[in-house]
């Protein structure tokens, strides 16, 4: 068989038309009454803008969930009459991925929020996907357990949001991210069919790993339903310092230091001088004025004595390399004064500036100190303000160019500048947001052209008439298996 037969070309999908609209519309009534189905504009409002700075992309209709079978039969009246279908969690993704860019529906999760059974014997809590994440972690802590993942935005975000994104969070560092914990998933494919995916097992080494394909498909290849996640046993004992810094070079030269010496704490968090001044503008006094970057180094364990021992140990790797200051949490309110303007601190930035462009960028962790002395070399030459943050321990940094509309195109410079510089330290663009929309085109750069031929193969296996979340993640080119 030539090449050319396996090869054809993706399509970019059209707008549904009004015809279109109309019959989907009334196959959807139906099954859902007006609370569910939601067809005034006002009402899709909401459903039109995620956390990111792509902008509003209004849906034609809006679709609540209750039931796998809803789910279903959504698919299969979009799949008759050849209607995009964009699926949402609860929307706090970064990367656009959750936009229904060519309208259409937009079906979200949110109503399917139940946790359904927490085995404590098998270490596993099962729950619909738009179980907000924090409300997972509490139930499963109040049962001895422990789920490691930890977006900044649990409070706020949905597991099943996490999954399809491949969430991870400041305790990745240790634990790792979304995709060591799923065990089985419950998935809708394109053309309506249920499959379940992966076991409710410890162990499993049969067949194709389908499940970690939908892991991080960011709702291109299937609508998970249910989620079945592995626990751990609850570590107890926790101990957080926060280290300062004269610059975030030095800070990220010995959080280097710390892994290389052994030592595996829970967090190691940077903060540089631009998210310094944020949290110092918003909430003063958190952190010492004289730091010019900090790290949030937390260490856990079953016993209050090995939790201790290794955040000492680690605390001397920073002094030994040049940290100004080590302030222990003396207790839990010390501890939640850290740790409250960490989480919120996308926010805080997104406050001080009138623009906000989010990247979160993973290099080798030995490039850490090239990417942050690059970063802070881009933002002057580009002459905006480029803060750099985050999950730094495991090479991980939210790079977020702050500016307004009258350096729109410097900006953009910046963040190109960045996704290059990246590139070429061996790095990846996204440790945890996704590519969704806003960092679709950037993929050729990381990626070969038959790569992404692979995944636009299996994209049209799983979705012969291109009606899920259509536009994401994969740039419109030709599908090569
Ligand atoms: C965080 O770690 C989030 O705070 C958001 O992943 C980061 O807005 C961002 O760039
Ligand atoms: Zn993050």
């Amino acid at each position: 068989m030539s090449i050319e037969l396996l090869t054809r070309p993706t399509r970019e999908p059209l707008r549904p038309g009004p015809a279109q609209l109309r019959e989907v519309r009334k196959a959807l009534e139906d099954r859902f009454d007006e609370e569910r189905l939601l067809v005034n504009a006002d009402r899709r409002q909401a459903y039109a803008q995620d956390w990111s700075s792509a902008g509003r992309h209004m849906p034609d209709l809006v679709v609540k969930a209750e039931s796998t079978a809803d789910v279903q039969a959504v698919l299969a009246a979009a799949t008759e009459h050849q209607v995009p279908v964009t699926p949402r969690g609860l929307g706090t993704g970064k990367a656009g991925g959750a936009l229904p860019i060519y309208g259409g529906i937009v079906l979200s999760m949110e109503r399917m929020n139940r946790i359904e059974g927490i085995e404590v014997a098998d270490m596993q809590v099962t729950a619909g996907p738009g179980t907000v994440t924090g409300d997972l972690m509490r139930a499963v802590e109040e049962q001895g357990l422990f789920y490691p993942p930890d977006p900044n935005s649990f409070d706020i975000c949905s597991i099943g949001g996490n999954v399809a994104c491949n969430a991870g969070g400041p305790r990745a560092l240790k634990y790792g991210t979304t995709k060591n914990y799923v065990r089985a998933l419950q998935v809708v494919l394109p053309t309506g069919k249920l499959v379940q995916l992966g076991q409710r097992t410890a162990k499993s080494s049969t067949g194709y790993r389908v499940a970690d394909l939908i892991v991080g498909s960011e709702g291109t290849l299937g609508i998970i339903t249910q989620v079945t996640m592995r626990l751990i046993p609850r570590p107890d004992a926790v101990e957080t310092a926060l280290v300062s810094f004269a610059n975030a070079v030095r800070a990220s030269e010995a959080l280097t230091a710390v892994i290389a010496a052994g030592i595996v704490p829970r967090t190691l968090e940077l903060l540089d001088h631009h998210a310094l001044d944020a949290v110092r503008a918003k909430t003063p006094g958190r952190f010492p004025d004289d730091a010019g970057a900090v790290i949030i180094l937390e260490t856990d364990g079953r016993t209050a004595k090995q939790a201790f021992e290794d955040l000492e140990r680690a605390a001397d790797v920073c002094t030994a390399h040049g940290a100004l200051d080590v302030l222990l949490a003396q207790d839990e309110a010390q501890r939640k004064r850290i740790w409250e303007p960490r989480r919120v601190l996308s926010v805080t930035l997104r406050e001080t500036a009138p623009r906000k462009i989010s990247e979160d960028i993973v290099v080798p962790r030995s490039q850490i100190p090239t990417m942050l002395a690059a970063v802070s070399r881009i933002g002057e030459q580009r002459r905006v303000r480029v803060a750099a943050y985050g999950h730094a321990g495991d090479g991980n940094l939210h790079v977020n160019v702050l500016f307004d509309d009258s350096s729109t195109e410097r900006a953009d410079a910046a963040v190109r500048d960045v996704i290059c510089e990246t590139v070429r330290l061996g790095g990846t663009i996204s440790g945890e947001h996704g590519i969704g929309l806003l960092k679709r085109d950037f993929l050729p750069l990381e990626q070969s052209e038959d790569l992404m031929g692979v995944q636009r193969a299996l994209k049209a296996t799983l979705d012969p008439h291109h009606i899920l979340n259509p536009g994401k993640v994969l740039p419109p080119g030709v599908s090569a298996p």
